[in-house]
């Protein structure tokens, strides 16, 4: 065997591996940057999304029907005022921005008169959530109401429905499981609902109720 043989074995055998040693520091480093390019990115777009959900202004459109009376601008009223305001029948709609935490909820309030409820389905459109007031201690016109919610919520393509129960002042008004029960709102499909039990003159049960909202419609 010549010398250079054995060296040449020797070498050849000793070169790849401290090649491949380095290769494989070069490689876990490259790795390494990558990972860190990983996290940044990762890191980076978890961090705008939380920062996003916490503190960016997001829109929300809002219809809010219910038969006439039901006490729909009432509600809007204190929402936007804080206070008690005596309305007049809508003809028509009133439309107010109202913020809650990082939400502007963009609520459409659509008169309920026996003509104009035609129109409710033309609102629809874009809605994100839908707000059925029903008057509690109206005993007589429930079964109107609870034709007229349902007829709307299966054209609804919106997510959820919050049920005001108003007029919770009153002594005869009906307890919230009468409330479901008489609008059937057990056989809603593919929606999230809450009824919440208010008093548009107060304000009672009115935060509550955009609490619901503004969870459901932000948690996705
Ligand atoms: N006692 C009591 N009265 C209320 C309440 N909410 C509204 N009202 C009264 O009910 C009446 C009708 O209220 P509106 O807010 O105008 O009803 P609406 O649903 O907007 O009616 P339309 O515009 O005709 O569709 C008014 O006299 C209100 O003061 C409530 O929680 N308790
Ligand atoms: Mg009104």
């Amino acid at each position: 065997m010549k010398i250079g043989e054995n060296e040449g074995i020797y070498c050849n055998k000793f070169i790849p591996y401290f090649l491949l040693v380095k290769q494989i520091s070069w490689g876990l480093r490259w790795y390494k940057i990558k990972a860190i390019w990983f996290i940044y990115i990762y890191m980076g777009s978890s961090i705008t999304r939380i920062w996003n959900k916490l503190f960016k202004n997001q829109e929300i459109r809002i219809l809010m029907v219910g038969l006439d009376a039901a006490g729909k601008t009432t509600i809007l009223d204190q929402f936007k005022l804080g206070k008690f305001v005596q309305t007049i029948p809508t003809i028509g709609f009133n439309v107010e921005t109202i913020k809650y935490r990082n939400i502007s909820f963009v609520i459409w309030d659509i008169g309920g008169g026996d003509k104009i409820h035609l129109l409710w389905k033309h609102y629809l459109e874009n809605a994100k959530g839908l707000i059925f007031v029903v008057d509690s201690a109206d005993h007589e016109r429930i079964d109107i109401a609870r034709h007229r919610f349902l007829e709307l919520v299966k054209l609804d393509k919106s997510v959820a429905v919050l049920v005001l129960a108003n007029k919770a002042d009153l002594p005869n008004h009906m307890s919230i499981n009468e409330i479901v029960n008489r609008l059937e709102i057990e056989s809603i499909e593919n929606k999230k609902w809450y009824v919440q039990a208010a008093c548009a003159v107060s304000g009672d049960g009115l935060r509550e109720g955009l609490e619901w909202l503004s969870w459901v419609l932000t948690k996705n």
